[in-house]
């Protein structure tokens, strides 16, 4: 421990960037102790150690996306000779779905303790807040009091799902807090939110074989390239997904049977009534902060959503520091947090100067037939560069093992993002299809190395596969000429 304090650093909050932070200082020689604490959702349900990510976020997610596609191979199977009995009466079995997922969280848990264990992480299972600036107080199941000192302390407390505020919300709502480890099958489910999360949601239910509807307030998927975010709600529109637009919620009322009554209001302020087994808000998460009692180390918030702007991770109090979905307008995601919490941790204790690099940051969309995205959409780069600066490169394509079982693959499609002045900088890449996390993530890379348009095009691709078709995309949407295969 360093000269009064009883840690070097103590990080609140044991999910993707807290955590990372902690195993690297502690590698780099650092005493160092973390506070998780999982409150309950309102419907009770609660998990371990690693935060949102592990336990109701990317990895629940992508198991239950998993089981989705597989659903959709077993009939594709029977087209290439599979032999499977009464394959239309394949169904899924919630409660064996559920339990697989849950004991794999299980297991990532118990490693994460394990691994905080072997680095000598001193791990605190309490509700964590300042007392002062330097003392942290955490709260305990028992409700007993453990209080430690720091030197340094980083808020890594990440956030938690949005209710709306209308009657029977939270008596009779869900939230992704709750779906993975839902108890009975969702039935009938109503998804209120066209974020990545309510679309991710409704699209592996629907896959599962539930009845599944996406209530959208205003556009689908905010914030991403607008005319991918169409082409995948219209993909899932096809494949059985319902979508109620610009209405909202206005009351749930259970019933005696157990269903919901859901009263919702449409874009001339009609009230309608709809009856759900299960109503899952996806509306958006608040950053965790309220508990922290921040005022006791005097850390400011963003007002308008309690969330904490830090400059290259470090508060206005400069021994405290921010990483993860708590920092102001940074990218919600796990390799994000982590990311940035090594560095972090490498700056402290390590002698090191990188900084995170926050721009460029590859994600995908999980929806059925997923979208991922590296850099600017095309309006970004229209806003930024001008409309006569940018030039568009697109393609529908087929993919080879589409053919056999005759797939729709009138929505797969890939548009670039690129300037239009002498290298032709890439700006952005865009991929609706299968694995398209898979295909995205090395394009990631050549755009931090400055990949330009003819770089890509001087690219050879590996045939047969899909992620070759952006090295062969030659059609500009400036030129109006039809972007679909001509074989
Ligand atoms: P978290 O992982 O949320 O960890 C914070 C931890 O701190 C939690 O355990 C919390 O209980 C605890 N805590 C809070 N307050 C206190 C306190 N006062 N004291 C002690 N402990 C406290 N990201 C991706 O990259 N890919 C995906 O596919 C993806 N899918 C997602 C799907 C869903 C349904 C959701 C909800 C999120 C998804 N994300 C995904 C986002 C990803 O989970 C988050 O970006 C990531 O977990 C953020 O990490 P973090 O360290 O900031 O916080
Ligand atoms: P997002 O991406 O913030 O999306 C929230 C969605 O819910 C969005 O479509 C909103 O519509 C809609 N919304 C928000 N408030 C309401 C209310 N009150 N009623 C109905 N619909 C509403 O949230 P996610 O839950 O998908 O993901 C949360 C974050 O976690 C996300 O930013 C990731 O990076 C990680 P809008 O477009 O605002 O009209």
């Amino acid at each position: 421990p360093t000269d009064q304090y009883q840690y070097d650093l103590v990080v609140l909050g044991g999910g993707s960037g807290g955590l990372a932070a902690a195993k690297q200082a502690t590698e780099l020689g650092a005493k160092v102790a973390v506070f998780d604490y999982v409150i309950p959702s309102p419907q009770g349900t609660k998990w371990g150690l690693g935060g949102t990510c592990v336990n109701v976020g990317c990895i629940p997610k992508k198991l239950m996306h998993q089981a989705a596609l597989l659903g959709e191979a077993v009939h594709e199977a029977t087209a290439f000779g599979w032999q499977i009995p009464e394959v239309k009466s394949v169904k899924i079995d919630w409660e064996a779905l559920t339990t697989a997922v849950q004991n794999h969280v299980k297991s990532v848990n118990w490693v994460t303790r394990v691994e905080l264990r072997n680095k000598k992480v001193e791990y605190i299972n309490a509700l964590g807040y300042f007392k002062d600036p330097h003392t942290i107080g955490g709260i305990m199941k028992n409700g007993e009091e453990k209080v430690v000192t720091a030197k340094n302390v980083l808020i890594a407390v990440g956030g938690r799902p949005n209710y709306p505020d209308i009657p029977g919300a939270v008596e009779y709502g869900i939230t992704s807090d709750d779906i993975f480890s839902l108890s009975k099958p969702p039935g009938k489910t109503l998804v209120v939110g066209a974020g990545y999360i309510g679309l991710e949601c409704a699209g592996f239910l629907n896959g599962l074989g539930y009845d599944a509807t996406i209530m959208v307030r205003s556009i689908i998927l905010r914030g991403f390239d607008q005319q991918m975010a169409n082409i995948i709600a219209e993909e899932m529109e096809t494949r059985g997904v319902h979508f109620i637009y610009q209405a909202k919620p206005k009351a749930l009322e259970k019933q005696a049977d157990g269903s919901i009554l859901v009263h919702w209001v449409d874009k001339d302020g009609q009230i309608h009534k709809d009856v759900y087994d299960t109503v899952l808000f996806a509306i958006g998460r608040k950053a965790l902060t309220k508990d922290l009692k921040l005022e006791n180390a005097g850390v400011f918030v963003v007002p308008e959503n309690e969330k904490i702007d830090a400059l290259n991770e470090q508060t206005n109090v400069p021994h405290v520091y921010a990483v993860g979905d708590v920092l102001h307008k940074k990218p919600e995601l796990t390799p994000v947090a982590i990311h940035a919490g090594k560095l972090l941790a490498k700056r402290l204790y390590g002698n090191a100067t990188e900084l995170m690099d926050y721009t460029n940051v590859a994600t995908t969309v999980f929806s059925p037939l997923e979208y991922g995205c590296v850099g600017l959409s095309e309006e970004q780069a229209i806003a930024i560069h001008g409309e006569d600066s940018i030039e568009i490169y697109h393609a529908y394509y087929k993919p080879t093992e589409f053919f056999v079982p005759q797939k729709d693959n009138s929505r797969c499609y890939l548009k670039v993002v690129a300037l239009r002045n002498n290298d032709q900088k890439v700006l952005g890449l865009h991929f609706v299809g299968p694995n398209a996390g898979e295909v995205i993530q090395g394009f990631a890379t050549a755009i931090k190395c400055n990949l330009t348009f003819p770089l890509l095009k001087s690219t050879v691709g590996i045939h047969p596969t899909i992620a070759e078709e952006f090295t062969r995309v030659n059609i500009t949407k400036r030129s109006g000429m039809d972007p679909k295969p001509q074989s």
